[in-house]
């Protein structure tokens, strides 16, 4: 079991030692950062102390050194939002705290971007993508768009708030098999099962493979509103979606 000093970086170890207080995060968070090099836990801690410049500029050095994309995704950027993530819960920071980190999780995420959708192999399907009506959350949702593209799914992104309609039009409209949606509030993950329920009264259901995926939502909520596939981060999310689109080919033969 790794321990506190086996982490590099000062800021993060003070932020573990501050601010996580419940064992099993802390014991989880020593863990993500004692394995992550010390270039990785540098962007880490601009992250969370919100300096996008700084997090702009890490990324580059780290992707010029030979880093890879998915690396710094994993170890850089998501490790941090960990830690934001439980400050914001614990009411240690606020909305514009959480805003500014974000900033900085998007200058991050504008330099492996590219890297990780663009795709060599043959067009995989369409996918289309949005986080539900009332939920404005889009890292994670961005994050699988960059994964899908980058195995081959041409990916429709209906951005954040998408209501049941605009996910219907969508799907209609480019011929999708697979639609996929993102909630983090507990309160919006209900919208997902009403776009099912607004799929099977506009008798489309068999049309469209539905993933639903998001920090709340959990294997027994999306079997329970009837979706097809549930994915618990962004390589969870590639992967559930060949597989759907597999199943949709083999009932199609
Ligand atoms: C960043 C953030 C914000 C930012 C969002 C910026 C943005 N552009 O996205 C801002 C500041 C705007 C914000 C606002 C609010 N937030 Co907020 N936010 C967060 C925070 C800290 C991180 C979310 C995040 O980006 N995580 C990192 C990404 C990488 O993870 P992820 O989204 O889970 O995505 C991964 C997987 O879930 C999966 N995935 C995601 N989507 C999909 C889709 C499919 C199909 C699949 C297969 C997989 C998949 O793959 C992703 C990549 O690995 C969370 C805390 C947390 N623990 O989640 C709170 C959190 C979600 N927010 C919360 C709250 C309460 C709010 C506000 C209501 C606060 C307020 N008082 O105004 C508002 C709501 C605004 C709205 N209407 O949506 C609560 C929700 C609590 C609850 N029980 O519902 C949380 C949990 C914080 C807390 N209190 O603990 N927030």
């Amino acid at each position: 079991m790794a321990q506190i000093d086996d982490i590099d970086n000062e800021l993060i170890r003070s932020e573990i030692e501050e601010f996580i207080e419940r064992p099993d995060e802390r014991a989880r968070m020593i863990e993500t950062f004692a394995r992550a090099r010390p270039s990785m836990q540098e962007i880490s801690a601009a992250l969370i102390e919100g300096e996008d410049d700084d997090v702009d500029e890490l990324t580059r050095k780290a992707l010029d050194g030979g880093i890879t994309a998915l690396e710094i995704m994993d170890d850089g950027l998501i490790a941090a939002m960990g830690i934001v993530g439980i400050k914001f819960r614990d009411n240690i920071i606020f909305v514009p705290e959480v805003l500014a980190c974000a900033r900085a999780m998007k200058a991050g995420m504008a330099h492996i971007e590219p890297i990780l959708s663009e795709s060599g192999v043959p067009s995989q399907g369409m996918v289309v993508m949005g986080t539900v009506k009332g939920d404005l959350h889009d890292i994670g949702k961005n994050l699988c768009i960059m994964l899908l593209r980058g195995a081959g799914f041409e990916v429709i992104d209906l951005g954040v708030d998408t209501s049941s309609d605009e996910f219907i039009d969508a799907v209609e409209e480019h011929q999708a098999p697979l639609l996929g949606m993102s909630a983090l509030l507990t309160t919006t993950m209900p919208n997902m099962g009403k776009t099912i329920e607004a799929f099977i009264d506009a008798d489309l259901r068999d049309d469209v493979q539905i993933m639903v995926g998001g920090a709340p939502v959990t294997q027994e909520f999306a079997d329970d509103m009837g979706a097809d596939g549930y994915g618990a981060d962004a390589v969870a999310c590639v992967e559930l979606a060949k597989r759907l689109m597999v199943e949709r080919e083999r009932s199609d033969d």
